[in-house]
C-alpha cells in the first residue's frame, strides 16, 4: 500500500486531521446550547462539513486514502482519492450553508450543488485517468468550466436573492461569498501546478500543505465566521 512521504506531506496531512477534529469538536461544543431552530440548521450543516473532512484527512493520512495510479507518459502518481471523497460531500454542504443563509430558491440549490457535484467529478475524472497527460488536463478543463457557471450563479443570482434580506444577514453572506471565491478559486490552480496534471511545477509536500491550509480555511475559518454571526438566527418573519 502506498503511503503518505515523510515530512511535508505526511505532516500537513496529520495537521488537517487534527485542525479539522478540532474545529468539529468547537462546533459541537458551541451549538450544545442552541435552541433557535434556524440557527440549529447551520450547526448541523457545518458539523458535518469539519466532521467528513476530519474522516478524509485521517485516510489520507493513514495512507488509506491514496493510490498509485499509472499514467501513459508521466508514469505512476500518488493520487488522493479521499480528497475528491470529501469535497463531493463537503462542498455542496457549503453551498447550502450560503443558500440558507439567504433563503435562496429551490432552484438556485439545485442548481448550485449540480454544478458542485459536476465540478468534483470531472476533478476526479482528471485526477484518475491514465491515458496521459492531455486528457487529464481536459478532465481540469470541463471542471473548471463548471467552476466557472458555478461562480456566476453566487454572483448573480445568490447574490440578487440576498439583497432581499435584511442588512445584517446580506452583510453576512457578501463576507462568506468572497471568502468562497477566493478560495476556491485557488484549488484549480494548485492541481495544475501540482503533481496531478503531470506539470508538478510544486512537488506532493508543497501541494498538500497547500491544501491543507486552503480546506482548513474554506471549512473551519467558513464555519467560524457563520456560527459566530447572530444574523444565523431565526426571526418571527418566516425565516424558521
Ligand atoms: C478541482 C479539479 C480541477 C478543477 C477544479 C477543481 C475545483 C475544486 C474546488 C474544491 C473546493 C474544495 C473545498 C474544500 C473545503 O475543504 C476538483 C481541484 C475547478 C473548488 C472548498
Amino acid at each position: 500500500m502506498a503511503t503518505p512521504t515523510p515530512g511535508l506531506e505526511a505532516t500537513a496531512l496529520w495537521v488537517g486531521t487534527a485542525g479539522m477534529t478540532l474545529g468539529t469538536l468547537y462546533f459541537l461544543w458551541r451549538g450544545r446550547g442552541v435552541s433557535d431552530r434556524k440557527a440549529q440548521e447551520f450547526y448541523i450543516i457545518t458539523i458535518f462539513i469539519t466532521a467528513i473532512a476530519a474522516v478524509s484527512y485521517f485516510a489520507m493520512a493513514t495512507g488509506y486514502g491514496l493510490i498509485e495510479v499509472n499514467v501513459a507518459g508521466l508514469g505512476t502518481l500518488d493520487i488522493y482519492w479521499a480528497r475528491y471523497a470529501d469535497w463531493l460531500f463537503t462542498t455542496p454542504l457549503l453551498l447550502l450553508d450560503l443558500a440558507l443563509l439567504v433563503n435562496a430558491k429551490r432552484n438556485t440549490i439545485y442548481t448550485l450543488i449540480g454544478l458542485d457535484v459536476l465540478m468534483i467529478s470531472t476533478g476526479l475524472a482528471g485526477a484518475l485517468a491514465t491515458e496521459g497527460q492531455l486528457f487529464r488536463i481536459f478532465w481540469w478543463a470541463i471542471s473548471t468550466g463548471a467552476f466557472v457557471v458555478l461562480l456566476y450563479y453566487l454572483l448573480r443570482t445568490l447574490t440578487r436573492e440576498a439583497a432581499t434580506r435584511d442588512p445584517e444577514t446580506a452583510k453576512l453572506f457578501g463576507q462568506l461569498r468572497n471568502l468562497v471565491i477566493v478560495l476556491w478559486s485557488l484549488y484549480p490552480v494548485v492541481w495544475l501546478l501540482g503533481t496531478e496534471s503531470g506539470l508538478a511545477i510544486i512537488g506532493l509536500g508543497v501541494e498538500t500543505a497547500a491544501f491543507a491550509v486552503l480546506d482548513l480555511t474554506a471549512k473551519v475559518g467558513f464555519g467560524l465566521v457563520l456560527l459566530r454571526s447572530r444574523a444565523i438566527l431565526g426571526t418571527d418573519e418566516g425565516r424558521e
